[in-house]
């Protein structure tokens, strides 16, 4: 035996060993950014998530939860995901309405302000979104609501009138238009920064949930919230689309489990925070209750614009999705 041959024999035999010590499938990690605080319900949810996939799978996909904004800024996660900086990601679906109208389904005011009508015009959009998901490479693997959005101010607000000037947080362009329509100053802020842009006076009001309120402990800077029972805006978990078609068959069947059982998850968790968080403002010190009948109308009348608005900005699929929800009632 020649020298080379005798050299090259025992590098292919080193090699069989390596490949003999190392798992049938090198594992994987993957980054999930999530836009809310650790706390915050869903994050809680995409905790377990992440653990039901890393167990599930043995280790061979470790998902590594980011909350609170911590490695990207709840505007910039769909594009983190859309380009590959990581695998997976969650944020709120109306966040991407100014890129196109469909994604603004769910914040059309008092459309769909139950969780059961929200349900319902969930399944009524998914296939719409789904497809405009797929054209931006991204998968959605599950989807759960936020608490009925109700208004936060820092004096009692009775109605449209007493609202005008004031400093607005918005969090999609459904928020900072309701704010021009009702004569505030909307200004974009996400849900990990407001506690200091209350404290500050960056903002002195905001439509939300509850459990955004409660997580941020508002109440060391705001009185009152008023239940109006606007919409339930989404948050979602999304894959991007190149990782989910390099993913097994098999793993794919354990994620996609793992997000079925989120869905329910999280969708018990919000209706359970719902009076939860409510009674939390309430503890805090502030006042909490329904919006009075004159504040209720004008915020419905402003909703007329919006609702026309939408579905002039939404066209045809828009339309659809009202019609196909309307069919369910
Ligand atoms: N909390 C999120 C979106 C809706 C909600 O209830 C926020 O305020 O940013």
């Amino acid at each position: 035996m020649k020298l080379t041959t005798k050299l090259m024999t025992g590098v292919a035999s080193a090699a069989v060993a390596m490949t003999a010590a190392l798992p049938a499938v090198a594992a994987e990690k993957w980054d999930m950014p999530m836009a809310y605080s650790a706390s915050n319900f869903h994050s809680e949810n995409g905790v377990t998530f992440a653990e039901c996939v890393t167990k599930g799978t043995q280790g061979d996909i470790e998902i590594t939860v980011h909350p609170g904004g911590s490695l990207f800024a709840g505007a910039d996660i769909k594009r983190a995901i859309q380009t590959g900086q990581v695998q997976i990601g969650e944020r709120l679906l109306s966040g991407h309405q100014n890129e196109n109208a469909l994604f603004g389904f769910d914040s059309v005011p008092f459309l769909a302000p139950s969780f059961d009508d929200s349900a319902n015009l969930f399944e009524a959009a998914k296939p719409a979104i789904e497809k405009v998901l797929d054209e931006q490479n991204l998968v959605m693997l599950y989807a759960v609501p936020w608490p009925p959005q109700g208004l936060y101010f820092k004096k009692e607000v009775n109605s449209v009138a007493d609202m005008e000037g004031i400093k607005f947080r918005s969090y999609n362009n459904a928020t900072s238009r309701l704010a021009e329509l009702t004569g505030m100053l909307p200004v974009t802020i996400e849900a990990a920064e407001i506690s200091q842009a209350f404290a500050t006076g960056v903002a002195e009001s905001m439509i939300s949930s509850g459990a955004t309120g409660y997580d941020r402990k508002v109440w060391e800077s705001l009185t009152h919230f008023y239940e109006v029972d606007a919409w339930l805006p989404y948050n979602y978990v999304m894959v991007n689309k190149g990782v989910w078609e390099g993913t097994s068959d098999a793993h794919k069947g354990i994620i996609t489990s793992c997000a079925g059982e989120a869905q329910e998850r999280g969708l018990q968790a919000s209706k359970d925070y719902t009076q939860f968080t409510m009674d939390g403002l309430a503890e805090g010190g502030m006042t909490v209750g329904p919006a009075g009948d004159e504040l209720m109308s004008g915020l419905r009348s402003v909703g007329e614009t919006m609702t026309a608005e939408w579905l002039e900005a939404a066209g045809e699929e828009g339309k659809a999705i009202v019609d196909a929800f309307k069919a369910m009632e």
